[in-house]
């Protein structure tokens, strides 16, 4: 290659066109990246800083060079023919050139030692150590973040304990509930990079599949569903399964004779109701999302968080507090998120990710979702038959956000969405806008979930689960409007 490109100067410069602007670019992307981390200074080695003319870009250049007949032996040593050398030295810039511009210059022609110590020099000499103490400008526009309060002493107890427990395994399999979500994926992403920093292998396996657009937080990591066939050997190869944003073994599908073989640990912000599934469980209903509570894993021996970890935990909590809309969201989820910033999220891109792109399917969907519209005394819904993904191109990811729609409607208290799966199975999902307790209503027809968010799946068609859902829903709002309780507006 070399040989080939030194041949040739014409050649040359038409490769190093193309090659300069990919590097230039992913310079940028890096600078960008280390900045937003807050690292204030960056050391970079240019071999054509001059001769691309990039040196005012740098605070200080710094110049290492040796003698010419000694820097041929070494290339030799390394396998180079005298020819090549030649042809590559005559491609630089005379390096007493070099030298004159530099505002220091190391000679490199004694031991690593005698590097290092003439590195430090310089090193001190333009006041490196104080430049990277100094605090960093985005850092003091916002005046100091306030930390985020340790977590409560049961919280904190059990982290201690799922850690041990994880710290003992050789190689974990993560799982959450059927239909992943950014909660439960985004936590198993960031729980698996800090396994595989502790050199543990880590591995996915979800009961259904994931969405697309969350899988590149999962770059690097096996990963698989429960019916691919690449499931199989991760499970059989795990000693420990990690049980993440659900507790209940009826939401893990086909994973749930797994998780009894494997044992390993539970980790879920739900109301705890029924028996744990692992001996390890931390069932915390005060933490706003799963991701809440493995950053204070990751967090809790003083833990850096990582770029890619901040990304997978952002989303966790991003989604599960409707992006900082709903009740869940407190004080520390925000102080949390702020350290996540700190890490270097990019905000405006994951709203893109999160929220700004719709597909055609999911536009149809939402436009179907709409045209079935209906009110009556504070409860609003939507319906859509068992063919609507079918008929609209949309996939069942489509229909996150649906049920908002009839909650937005002015004067509501509580907004449903119905969804028929077949001729007799319905879907449910209720949002309160306000006092009345969808999980009361929604436990009653034997589902589960939030005060103000909840869902039930019942064996009848859409039009009858319509007729008994709301008949249940009238009393519980009119009780509202009596009493003067009623928060909608
Ligand atoms: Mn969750």
């Amino acid at each position: 290659m070399r040989r080939i490109v030194f041949a040739d100067a014409k050649a040359r410069s038409r490769l190093e066109r193309v090659v300069h602007a990919g590097v230039a670019r992913l310079r940028a992307q890096r600078l960008d990246e280390l900045v937003g981390q807050g690292v204030a200074v960056v050391v970079e080695e240019i071999p054509l800083l001059f001769e691309t003319g990039m040196e005012g870009d740098f605070g200080v250049v710094v110049v290492v060079d040796a003698d010419r007949d000694l820097r041929r032996e070494l290339a030799v040593a390394r396998g180079w023919t005298e020819t090549d050398f030649d042809a590559v030295d005559a491609a630089q810039m005379d390096p007493n050139h070099k030298r004159s511009k530099a505002d220091h210059v190391i000679m490199n022609e004694g031991s690593v030692e005698d590097l290092a110590s003439a590195a430090r020099h310089v090193w001190e000499a333009v006041g490196g150590a104080e430049i990277a103490d100094r605090p960093m400008a985005r850092h003091s526009q916002a005046g100091s973040p306030q930390p985020v309060e340790p977590p409560p002493p049961p919280r904190r107890q059990a982290l201690e304990q799922i850690r041990d427990r994880l710290l003992a395994a050789r190689r974990v399999v993560l799982t959450t509930h059927v239909n992943p979500d950014g909660d439960g994926y985004g936590s198993m992403a960031a729980l698996a990079r800090w396994l595989q920093g502790r050199g543990i292998g880590a591995a996915i396996v979800t009961p259904t599949p994931a969405p697309d657009y969350l899988s590149f937080l999962t770059e690097g990591i096996p990963e698989a569903h429960a019916r691919a066939p690449e499931a199989e050997a991760l499970l059989s190869e795990a000693d420990t399964m990690v049980v993440l944003d659900t507790a209940e073994r009826g939401r893990l599908g086909g994973l749930a004779p797994h998780a009894e073989r494997l044992g390993g640990v539970v980790i879920d912000h739900h109301p705890p109701t029924g028996p744990d599934l692992m001996e390890i469980a931390l069932r915390d209903s005060t933490a706003c999302a799963t991701g809440e509570l493995i950053y204070d894993l990751i967090a809790l021996d003083g833990g850096e968080i990582t770029l890619k970890q901040a990304q997978a935990l952002y989303i966790a909590i991003a989604t599960d507090t409707g992006s900082f809309r709903f009740t869940n969201t407190t004080p520390r989820a925000h102080r949390i998120v702020a350290e996540l910033l700190a890490a270097g999220v990019d905000l405006s891109e994951f709203y893109r990710v999160l929220y700004g792109t719709f597909s055609m399917g999911r536009m149809a969907l939402t436009k179907l979702a709409l045209g079935s519209l209906q009110s009556e005394g504070g409860i609003a819904w939507v319906a859509l038959d068992h063919r609507a993904l079918q008929r609209t191109g949309a996939t069942w990811e489509d229909l996150e956000g649906l049920v908002d729609f009839p909650r937005r409607l002015q004067g509501i208290e509580v907004g449903v969405l119905f969804r028929a799966l077949s001729h007799n199975r319905t879907k449910v999902s209720f949002r309160s806008n306000g006092p009345a307790d969808v999980q009361e209503v929604a436990a009653g027809l034997g589902g589960g979930g939030h005060e103000k968010a909840s869902g039930v799946l019942m064996e009848v068609g859409l039009s009858e689960a319509m007729r008994v859902v709301l008949a249940r829903l009238r009393p519980v709002v009119n009780a509202l409007s009596s009493s003067g309780e009623s928060r909608a507006g």
